[in-house]
């Protein structure tokens, strides 16, 4: 267990039997929410509160979600990242109450999709790199790879890729990110707006998930790409 996750693992997120997770973590405003209302069906949105938005940290609680007739929850983990005083607080809590949860029910966690804001990653990730520190993304990454069960699924979202007028500097920092990511993980570069790259993450993730449950099933749940 990584020095940094030790600290934070006191509150606790109400545990359910007998379900299965599909977990979605990120900083703040990488498009966590925008995420999943593009893999969710639209009904199972409607019971989800999932807002998006532009302000980082808009999404303060953590939204659960049961489907597949409670065999399956999915968990949109609020963003962290917030340094200011005012709201270290709040941050910590979320941070213990996200450690608990993985803790507790790391084995049960059988999709894990963290995603990052590409453009944000030279920043953030690099300049924390520098200073000695391990960058809370990569740290997350392993943290998950630490307490899930090791057939189950990790994968990087990098988010946002729309944003890049030119492709070549779009394929430097996606360049970037994979020399800085584990290379065993795998990563989709995506777009939550135009949905570039959307078809290879739910083809993947969805593929992965017919192990546990039946495409019929799935389909009450998610978008399969075909029928869009
Ligand atoms: N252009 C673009 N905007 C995105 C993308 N993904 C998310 N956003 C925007 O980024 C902001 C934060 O997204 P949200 O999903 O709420 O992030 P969260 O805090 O991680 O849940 C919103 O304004 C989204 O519309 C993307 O792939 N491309
Ligand atoms: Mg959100």
């Amino acid at each position: 267990m990584s020095q940094f996750w030790k600290h934070h693992s006191h509150r606790v997120i109400p545990d359910k039997k007998n379900t299965l997770y599909m977990t979605v973590t990120g900083r703040p405003n990488a498009g966590k929410s925008s995420l999943l209302r593009n893999v969710l069906r639209r009904d199972v949105l409607d019971r989800f509160k999932i807002t998006v938005g532009k302000r980082p940290g808009t999404t303060k609680r953590i939204n659960q979600l049961s489907v597949l007739g409670g065999e399956l929850t999915i968990i949109d983990f609020p963003g962290w990242g917030h340094l200011s005083s005012r709201s270290r607080k709040e941050k910590d809590q979320l941070l213990d109450a996200m450690a608990t949860f993985f803790e507790k029910n790391g084995k049960k966690v059988i999709l894990a999709l963290h995603v990052i804001d590409i453009r944000t990653f030279r920043d953030v990730s690099l300049r924390l790199e520098k200073k000695g520190f391990i960058p809370i993304d990569l740290e997350m990454v392993q943290f998950l790879e630490e307490v899930m069960a090791k057939k189950s699924f990790i994968a990087i979202v990098l988010t946002k890729i729309d944003k890049f007028s030119d492709k070549e500097m779009l394929e430097r920092e996606l360049k970037l990110a994979r020399e800085h990511l584990p290379s065993h993980i795998p990563i989709f570069p995506l777009s939550n707006k135009d949905k570039t790259g959307m078809y290879e993450l739910q083809g993947t993730f969805l593929r992965y998930l017919r192990k546990y449950f039946s495409k019929e099933k799935l389909r009450d749940v998610f978008v399969f790409p075909s029928s869009r």
